[in-house]
């Protein structure tokens, strides 16, 4: 039978995103095309994502993160190199075991089933992930080397047990986590929370202060704000310790102070409420003793501190200055930390704000050390610059010796003269806190210690690792299961066989999240890691969420170093280039409610109305055909119920278009606003380009390319070809700006829908360009890419193993150019000149141009100036 193509119905000819990506995936999976192997002799690429939470399913915050790595991976791979990217779960922490509480099923049975869910998404997302290095943090495999690792630091001293406060609720019998305290309660009990202290585990963190703050300088490749956030989290200061003496007692009262400088302004000494002067005051002052039990049960973080009204009270003793010998007063102040410094500060009312604001409370006497031109001191009103010690007009003043100085010089001057006598000594001091591990919840690392009686805290010995957390276990309440079975405390201790219990606390899992990293190079290693780490360690891009800027990252790059003092990996850094992704935020929607609340809608449920130039004039309910409120733009939330769900977007769309708008809508730093309409024309676009590719298909295998044969035209159309092969590398490579990377290649498909040229040569043109946006886009739409290269006339194959097409610089050279003419300064026209144009021809070129001919009538040509390549000038009168 005969078959006539151009009658058949076209069905084949459209895009079906389903099938297409179905297709593709299959094919990778068969090839096990993202599975890679250390390769020496091959430049490697390690590009990691922060790995998920298995909260359920995944969301649009998911999709643009890991759509942003995978494009770089297929990229990298198009290069040539040996691209790494793995992907696995952060599967410890609390929403697991509030879920347990509630619905009771076992976490780990919630846990798991959420990651089979969110693997089935990830692989209808068609992320190049090598599945073989897959894990779960919670698989006793995988914790098994942070426990060993653990015993390891307990050994060398870096991991430590000691007192620490944490919100017990009494009702329930159980210490909460933060995020389990709602206003001061407890989230199920309603309890008012209480402040306990009791034993915690804690790594020395603060041992490796200095290197973690050097390190940000080998780090180019970080965004500087986070560079920024670490550094202040860190918080070097550097200070003295300066003594002053209190009659009567045989130890003096050190003060940390990073002003020296203002020594002589001092006029009282604020200690904490914890100082142990204080407390030693208090046991002959019941009013004192009072005050600071009040203080006590506040509880407030340092953030709180800063912002709360200061109070305090006159301990009654004094001390002795070390410089005037004037006897100073010694107050409790609230805002005085005792974990900082030394836990006490000689006030300086004229130069600190808070010591002023405390000073005219209590009316303590305020004096001026610090002047700088032009400007008069007033005790009653603070302004910026008395604490400015940048300030290279600033001097010490009505302070003796130290007049007339600077910051830095009377620093050094009173740093030596104290030193000398004995009274100071130089600190560095750090706002870095040991980190504290130890977590009093059930779904989480089993911290690996026995407690004997007679030996005290043992390590669990290598041969009986890991501690496995039992996973099939039920609650009764909120106490972990952990805690509340006494057959699983009792063990025998590894050192003396006598009767000893387990420890119950879990680790943070920020421990789990601090080494993952490490462990995707090394899957099924029988150790922590093995040689493997250091063929694709430091990670060549790490790319999450900003909100990990201080905890995470710095937990990440200290974990990574005491792996290397282990002799385990042989960098400093875990990572050498990071991304920070936006948030993803949409229009929200609501009803107010009767009661006064407001009733939120989806957006998926709404129709926004636009006026005829796309304005917004309002939005209405589908179901109802009834208006409803825009609330404005804000971060896809459940609060607001304005998530977009991916499931559903790519089911209508297909995987390449969501992938396709999310990297089109915003450069990936920044906020991306999903709307429909957005997506809609992403998905235009790739039926355009489908047909494009279709059509010039339909007409048979297109000639080979004859360059030295090509007409004006169709080398305008190879240069615009060239120009966005170099525009796209440079933006996808370089820039990390994949929206303008994307733009290009539109760009492109428009010039290419005007090349109207089916002679064999145009249609070699239209071959190449064709084969080009094909690989140039297949990092964004690798599964569209994947059948359209086949469309195009190659055999079936993995589409990043093909190079990424280089400009040829041949290519991009302009035949003429297009230069703009002025008379008396205004535009009255452009020509177009041969590129080898002299000026006087272009000149020449330009009087001859209509439209300036006519501007020129009547006038004498006083001067041209011609601007090469760019502009000819002309002056007439
Ligand atoms: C006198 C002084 C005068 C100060 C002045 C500041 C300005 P950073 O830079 O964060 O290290 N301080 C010391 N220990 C403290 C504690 N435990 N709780 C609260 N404040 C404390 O801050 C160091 C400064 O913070 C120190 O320098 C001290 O006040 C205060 F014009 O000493 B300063
Ligand atoms: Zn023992």
């Amino acid at each position: 039978m005969q078959h006539d193509t151009d009658q058949a119905p076209r069905e084949a000819a459209s895009y079906h995103p389903a099938a297409v990506e179905e297709g593709a995936q299959r094919f990778w999976n068969e090839q096990r095309a993202y599975e890679v192997k250390e390769d020496p002799s091959r430049e490697k690429y390690y590009c990691l994502s922060m790995l998920p939470y298995p909260s359920g399913a995944l969301h649009m915050g998911h999709v643009r993160n890991y759509t942003i790595s995978d494009v770089i991976s297929r990229y990298q791979r198009m290069l040539g190199k040996n691209v790494l990217q793995p992907m696995g779960w952060d599967a410890f922490g609390l929403p697991a075991e509030n879920a347990a509480i509630k619905n009771n099923t076992a976490p780990a049975k919630w846990t798991y089933q959420n990651i089979d869910h969110m693997r089935t998404q990830f692989k209808r997302l068609g992320f190049a992930y090598d599945w073989t290095r897959e894990f779960a943090t919670c698989d006793p495999d995988y914790y098994r080397w942070e426990q060993l690792m653990f015993t390891r630091l307990m050994k060398k001293g870096l991991a430590y047990r000691r007192n620490a406060v944490v919100n017990w609720d009494p009702v329930d019998h159980t210490v909460l986590a933060n995020e389990q305290v709602i206003d001061g309660r407890g989230w199920r009990s309603g309890a008012l929370v209480e402040k306990r202290e009791i034993p915690q585990w804690f790594l020395r963190i603060t041992d490796y202060a200095q290197q973690l703050l050097d390190g940000l300088d080998t780090l180019p490749g970080w965004p500087d704000a986070v560079k920024t956030m670490q550094r202040n989290w860190i918080g070097r200061s550097e200070g003295l310790d300066i003594q002053f003496t209190v009659p009567g007692e045989s130890d003096p009262l050190t003060v940390f102070t990073t002003r020296p400088d203002t020594l002589m302004g001092a006029t009282f000494v604020s200690i904490a409420g914890e100082h142990p002067l204080a407390q030693k005051a208090a046991q002959s002052n019941p009013v004192l003793a009072a005050f600071l039990a009040n203080l006590r049960q506040g509880g407030v973080s340092e953030a709180e501190l800063e912002t709360q009204e200061k109070r305090g009270m006159d301990t009654g003793i004094k001390a002795v200055h070390p410089v005037s010998g004037e006897d100073i007063p010694v107050w409790v102040a609230n805002f005085v930390l005792m974990g900082y410094g030394t836990g006490a500060v000689m006030a300086v009312p004229g130069h600190d704000e808070r010591d002023f604001e405390f000073a005219n409370k209590y009316g303590l006497p305020i004096r001026q050390v610090i002047a700088v031109e032009g400007e008069t001191f007033d005790p009653k009103q603070w302004r910026d610059w008395y604490s400015d010690k940048t300030r290279s007009d600033m001097r010490v003043v009505n302070s003796g010796d130290l007049d007339g100085k600077s910051y830095r010089e009377a620093f050094e001057f009173l740093a030596s003269k104290l030193e000398a006598s004995h009274l100071g000594s130089r600190r560095v001091n750090w706002r870095l806190r040991d980190w504290g591990v130890s977590r009093q919840r059930y779904w989480g690392c089993p911290i690996p210690v026995i407690h004997c009686p007679s030996c005290g805290d043992v390590p669990v010995p290598e041969d009986q690792l890991p501690v496995v957390l039992p996973q099939d276990v039920a609650f009764s309440g909120v106490v972990s299961p952990i805690k509340a079975d006494p057959e699983w405390r009792k063990t025998t201790c590894p050192t003396c066989g006598g009767p000893a219990e387990r420890e119950t606390d879990t680790f943070d899992t920020f421990m789990e999240s601090s080494w993952y990293v490490a462990r995707y190079t090394s899957p099924k290693a029988n150790a922590m890691v093995d040689e493997r780490v250091n063929y694709w360690m430091p990670a060549d891009q790490y790319v999450g969420g900003i909100e990990h800027a201080i905890l995470h990252l710095l937990y990440f790059r200290f974990y990574h170093r005491l792996m290397r003092d282990e002799g385990m990996v042989n960098s400093d850094e875990p990572v050498t280039n990071l991304l920070t992704q936006g948030m993803v935020v949409a229009e929200t929607f609501y009803r107010d409610e009767a009661n006064g609340g407001k009733h939120w809608y989806n957006p998926a449920d709404v129709d926004v109305l636009r006026d005829d130039r796309g304005r917004i004039t309002g939005a209405i309910l589908r179901e109802d055909g009834a208006p409803v409120h825009i609330g404005g733009i804000e971060k896809m939330s459940k609060s607001k119920n304005n998530g977009v769900d991916p499931q559903s977007m790519v089911g209508k769309y297909g995987a390449d278009t969501v992938r396709l708008f999310s990297m089109f809508a915003a450069p990936p730093d920044q906020s991306l606003e999903w709307n429909e309409a957005g997506v809609e024309g992403m998905s235009r676009f790739l039926r355009r380009l489908w047909r494009e590719v279709q059509a010039h298909a339909d007409a048979g295998a297109a000639p080979v390319l004859d360059i030295a044969s090509l007409d004006g035209a169709q080398k305008t159309m190879r240069r615009q070809l060239h120009e966005a092969i170099a525009k796209v590398g440079d933006d996808v490579g370089r820039r990390q700006s994949f929206n303008t990377a994307i733009a290009a290649l539109m760009e492109l498909m428009n010039a290419l829908g005007k090349f109207d040229d089916a002679s064999p040569q145009g249609r070699a043109v239209r071959q190449e360009t064709l084969t080009a946006v094909v690989l140039l886009i297949n990092p964004f739409t690798p599964h569209a890419s994947h059948a359209l290269w086949q469309l195009l006339g190659h055999a079936e194959t993995v589409l990043e193993d093909q190079a990424w097409p280089v400009a040829d610089p041949a290519a991009m050279v302009r035949d003429s150019l297009t230069l703009a003419v002025q008379v008396n300064g205004k535009l009255r026209g452009t020509i177009e000149v041969p590129a080898a144009a002299s000026k006087e021809d272009a000149e020449a070129a330009a009087k001859a141009d209509p439209a300036v001919a006519k501007q020129l009538e009547g006038l004498t040509i006083r001067k041209v100036i011609v601007v090469p390549g760019k502009i000819v000038n002309i002056v007439a009168g």
